[in-house]
């Protein structure tokens, strides 16, 4: 495993996943859009920003939903609308759809995509472990994903349509919120494995060998 030397890094894993009491309480938005709120809501995760605008999770109508709204905080639209917990949205690179984690059924997290209006919300995991967090590649083929389907988190790839999903990590410690490089070629991600939480990254292109990152 080597280590990276602390710099300027291209990329990061989401902010929201690293300071998540940050984010609370609609930390970005307020910060970046100055959205009036009412103190008792809990707009979060404010992920992927799209000229076709920002996605966030919130329990304004009572259980967790996906909405989404103009990069001005104009018009905020709940997509999801269901009795279920829907959160972790993120855009594809164009736009068109979004990525998003809900909870039916087993109440243990799948992953899901949607159009970016909120319709064709289709499934893409199904199984009892929980999967979460999904992540769109730079050219909009794959997400990348964490999941305790085989005993602990661990970092996922599929194809976008939920065809070949594939564990990257195999490790007895906790590892979650990856996402991609802009070139696509790595996948970074958050692990335990030291004892507290540190950035790694996987190489997809030099025989997936996780390398540990220092922010
Ligand atoms: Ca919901
Ligand atoms: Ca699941
Ligand atoms: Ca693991």
């Amino acid at each position: 495993m080597q280590r990276l030397a602390v710099g300027k890094q291209s990329f990061f894993p989401q902010v929201k996943r690293e300071l998540p009491e940050l984010i609370d309480k609609a930390f970005i938005l307020n910060r970046f859009h100055r959205v009036k709120k009412k103190s008792d809501d809990r707009d979060n995760c404010p992920t992927t920003f799209n000229p076709v605008g920002i996605v966030f999770n919130s329990n304004r109508d009572r259980d967790r939903e996906i909405y989404l709204m103009n990069t001005d905080g104009t018009n905020q639209v709940n997509l999801t609308n269901n009795p279920t917990f829907d959160i972790d949205p993120w855009f594809s690179p164009d736009g068109s759809k979004i990525a998003f984690t809900s909870h039916p059924d087993d109440n243990r997290g799948e992953i899901y995509v949607m159009n970016a209006d909120g319709s064709n919300q289709t499934r893409l995991t199904n199984h009892p472990a929980f999967d979460f967090q999904p992540s769109f590649s730079p050219n909009g083929s794959r997400i990348a994903f964490y999941s305790e389907r085989d005993g602990n988190f661990e970092i996922y790839v599929m194809n976008a349509d939920g065809t070949s999903q594939t564990r990257l990590t195999s490790n007895t410690a906790s590892e979650f919120s990856p996402s991609f490089s802009p070139d696509g070629n790595k996948i970074r991600f958050v692990s335990d494995r030291d004892g507290d939480n540190d950035i790694y990254e996987i190489d997809l292109m030099l025989n997936k060998t996780a390398v540990r990152t220092i922010l």
